[in-house]
């Protein structure tokens, strides 16, 4: 058989499985298969005929009679199956048959056939028109080579359900741990020493001994990243593995192969065929996980940035397996010949791979930390815009193939979250927020809304500020539901949408304004702060958010349990854009401790002499104010201690591991422990909670509510 006849039967089998989908094949199939190609080595019934029609074998009565003659010898006579599939076949081909008409083929073919290897000189292309028997030898050539191409495309498919299998015992452990540590408190039963030095050395620990998780490594100033946690390392590590086997086993390579006939072609092709459609079962998990609306959240209780770091994780894996998919499938093309290459390059499916493949590699690396950490809304903007390209053209590429329905859930992943989304944001509608530049360096966003919509502790929202230049942007704020009528967020002023608010409020007066808004939320999981015997609350500069959330939610059940709120902060003026919350604590049983890690700086102008005026237009003149007189700071401390007199004020950076011991020392009983802030911050007190798992008496649940991405 020529090169050109392998290729038409290439592109033929691509045809037929495209417009078949993924085609289990049964053995009798096989045989069915096996049996033209043996017959068509042994004579030729019609012009033009190839190995992979069966039009002839369905309209020329010699050829019917030597196909089903093959079928039978190898399924015995009358096997239903086999004819159920032949009759299949020839309908294609709008030639009805039935199990009697296939009986009489037989019967009339056994009568007249021939042994074509038994006659002299017997020209095998040449037109013939008397049943004949076929090829034995090609019958096993034909049989291995289809059961090897097709049997690795259905065990492609049972490793790629393993693929997700793999995650899918994660999420059920994990789900059940989740609800059974809602519904019952089986955690306290928790907290033996065996227990404790597991979770200090593997869930609740970061991989390396430097702590770093919310802290980003750095190399040479130019690559970066987030390190996973110990444990999310080892589910990261073990996918690893079992894509690294899945796309290494279970290759048969067929000697004299009527498919492939160079070893080179079929040798590539069976990886490139395997790593293909592992990536596209891989890719499921890289667009579910991206979501903001990911069932998955609910169910096992882990946060977005947990399943951001998978997303990224598994999407490396898959580009990786694109690479190999590209490099195997141009492998063989070459392999079959340079003329094959240049064919398939010509055609619209390989062309679209190239792209998609070559999106896949920008979404990679324009994600790069770096690119994120200074051009944020440029790299998501990008990411958006390549991924929907790579979908659109790997939807096209893998549809030539019949893999059509995988990109199709894609789309679906992904329209689902952007629906939801929606519905959140209609569900918010848009509201006058009161926007406040306090401190020069925060904004206090407060957000009437309606009582139907509600949010919990440590929750939080997408916030968009409806200006011509920002509304399209939505960042992350931890929700302040102080009534039931609004909420407030704390919003650091970095460089992108918040300091263009900042740049459009601080010429106004009092450095306020009125901006539409509306938030999409509240996303996150509820975590139960009465639950606890001692809920330790740990929070830096606006991390608070969270933590005091929770705090207000033990004082407002009137449970009587241990609360100590920490709150660090760099300079005295950060109190003037929380004292209102604050406020609220005094006279309840919160511990509020706040360390001012500069306390050289100067107050804020809300306590700097004129209590009245806090937001006064004239705050800026008193800043300016404010350090110049020794004396006088010192005077307006006092008072501001004064007023504030609920609260133990120290000074100086505080160390984690101390605090966190002392805590858990002077603790009763079980302990929940909230913490957001600064990044370095978050990763001690994980680390101290760690090991002081020992030092509490009862059960510590820890709650890092810092998320970053
Ligand atoms: C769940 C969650 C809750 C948060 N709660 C608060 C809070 O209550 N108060 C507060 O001050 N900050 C909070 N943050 C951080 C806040 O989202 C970012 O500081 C803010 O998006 C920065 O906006 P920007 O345009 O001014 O920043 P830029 O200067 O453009 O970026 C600063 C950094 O913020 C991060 N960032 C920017 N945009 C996003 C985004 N859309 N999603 C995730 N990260 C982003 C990037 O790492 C970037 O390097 C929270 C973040 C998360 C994920
Ligand atoms: N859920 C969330 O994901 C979420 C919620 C709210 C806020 N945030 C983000 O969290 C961040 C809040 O922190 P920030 O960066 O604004 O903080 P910051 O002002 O830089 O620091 C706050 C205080 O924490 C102290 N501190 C920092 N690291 C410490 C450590 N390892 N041990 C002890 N004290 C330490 C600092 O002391 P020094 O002065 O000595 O450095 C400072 O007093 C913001 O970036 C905000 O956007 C995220
Ligand atoms: C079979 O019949 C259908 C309907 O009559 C027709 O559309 C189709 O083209 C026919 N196929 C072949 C191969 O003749
Ligand atoms: C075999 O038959 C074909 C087609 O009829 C013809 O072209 C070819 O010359 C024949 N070969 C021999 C050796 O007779
Ligand atoms: C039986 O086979 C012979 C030889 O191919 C053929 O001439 C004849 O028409 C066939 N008869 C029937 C009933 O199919
Ligand atoms: C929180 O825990 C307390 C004490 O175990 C319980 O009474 C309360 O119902 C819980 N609240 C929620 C919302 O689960
Ligand atoms: C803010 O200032 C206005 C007038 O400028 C005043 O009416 C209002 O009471 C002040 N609010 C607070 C909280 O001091």
């Amino acid at each position: 058989m020529k090169f050109s006849t392998v290729g038409g039967a290439l592109a033929l089998a691509s045809t037929a499985l495209a417009s078949e989908g993924f085609h289990k094949y049964s053995y009798e199939e096989y045989v069915v298969m096996s049996c033209k190609g043996a017959v068509l080595s042994a004579a030729t019934f019609c012009e033009k005929d190839t190995v992979k029609t069966y039009k002839c074998d369905c309209k020329n009565k010699p050829a019917l009679g030597s196909w089903i003659n093959c079928i039978y010898d190898k399924l015995g006579e009358n096997d239903k199956h086999g004819e159920k599939i032949v009759e299949e076949y020839c309908s294609e081909y709008n030639v009805t048959l039935d199990s009697e008409k296939l009986q009489k083929a037989y019967a009339n073919a056994t009568k007249y056939i021939v042994d074509t290897t038994k006659i002299d000189g017997f020209n095998k292309t040449a037109i013939f028109d008397t049943p004949v028997q076929y090829n034995k030898k090609k019958y096993v050539n034909y049989y291995n080579s289809y059961k090897a191409r097709w049997g690795n495309v259905e065990d492609t498919m049972y490793l790629g359900a393993g693929l997700l299998g793999y995650w899918a015992v994660i999420f059920l452990v994990a789900t059940i741990w989740n609800f059974l540590n809602k519904v019952a408190f089986i955690n306290k039963a928790f907290h033996s020493k065996f227990v404790n030095t597991i979770r200090s050395k593997l869930s609740l620990s970061s991989l390396f001994a430097n702590k770093k998780h919310s802290t980003p490594i750095q190399f040479l100033k130019v690559v970066g990243g987030f390190v996973p946690l110990r444990i999310e390392t080892i589910v990261i590590f073990f996918y690893f593995a079992l894509l690294f086997i899945f796309s290494g086993v279970r290759y048969t390579f067929v000697q004299n192969d009527t498919i492939w006939k160079p070893v080179a072609a079929q040798a590539a092709r069976y990886p490139g065929d395997r790593t293909g459609v592992l990536a596209l079962y891989s890719l499921q998990l890289t667009f579910l996980f991206a979501g903001r609306n990911n069932f998955l959240m609910w169910l096992t209780g882990w946060k977005q940035s947990t399943f951001i770091t998978y997303h990224k994780w598994i999407s490396r894996f898959n580009f990786i397996m694109v690479l190999i998919h590209a490099g195997s499938m141009h492998q063989q093309s070459v392999g079959m010949g340079y003329d094959k290459f240049v064919t398939r390059l010509h055609t619209f499916w390989y062309r679209w791979g190239i792209v998609a493949a070559a999106f896949m590699g920008g979404l990679v690396f324009t994600a790069a930390y770096q690119v994120r950490k200074t051009f944020y809304e440029v790299f998501l903007g990008v990411h958006i815009v390549f991924a929907a390209i790579f979908l659109a053209a790997s939807w096209i590429h893998a549809t030539q193939f019949g893999y059509e329905q995988f990109t199709y859930a894609l789309a679906a992943i992904w329209c689902f979250d952007r629906f939801v989304r929606i519905l959140r944001l209609i569900s918010f509608g848009t509201q006058d927020a009161k926007v406040t530049i306090i401190s020069e360096e925060t904004l206090k966003v407060v957000i009437p809304k309606r009582s139907y919509w509600k949010a919990f502790p440590g929750s939080y929202g997408y916030l968009h500020y409806l200006t011509p230049t920002t509304f399209f942007q939505s960042h992350p704020f931890t929700i302040i539901e102080t009534s039931d009528k609004e909420i407030t967020f704390v919003t650091k002023i970095k460089g992108g949408v918040t300091s263009q608010i900042y740049n459009q409020l601080k010429s106004k007066p009092g450095q306020t304004g009125i901006i539409k808004i509306s938030v999409e939320g509240p996303y996150g999981n509820p975590t139960n702060v009465t639950r606890y015997d001692t809920a330790l609350l740990y929070s830096g500069s606006t991390g608070i958010a969270g933590p005091y959330s929770h705090a207000l939610k033990s004082v407002q059940s009137g449970k009587n349990q241990q609360v100590k709120l920490y709150w660090i902060i760099r300079h005295w003026s950060s109190i003037d854009w929380f004292v209102e919350e604050l406020v609220k604590l005094k006279n309840t049983g919160v511990e509020v401790i706040i360390y001012v890690s500069q306390p050289d700086s100067a107050i804020g102008s809300r306590f700097n002499g004129d209590h009245s005026s806090s937001n006064g237009s004239d705050s800026e003149q008193k800043s300016e104010k404010l350090s110049s007189n020794d004396d006088e700071k010192s005077g307006n401390l006092d008072s501001l201690k004064k007023q504030l007199d609920f609260i133990e004020f120290r000074y100086g950076r505080p160390q984690i591991n101390e605090i966190v011991h002392n805590d858990f020392s002077e603790s009763q009983g079980t302990i929940g422990i909230w913490t957001a802030g600064h990044n370095s911050m978050v990763d001690d007190i994980r680390s101290a909670v760690g090991e002081n798992l020992n030092v509490a008496k009862g059960r510590v649940d820890f709650f890092d509510e810092l998320q970053v991405w």
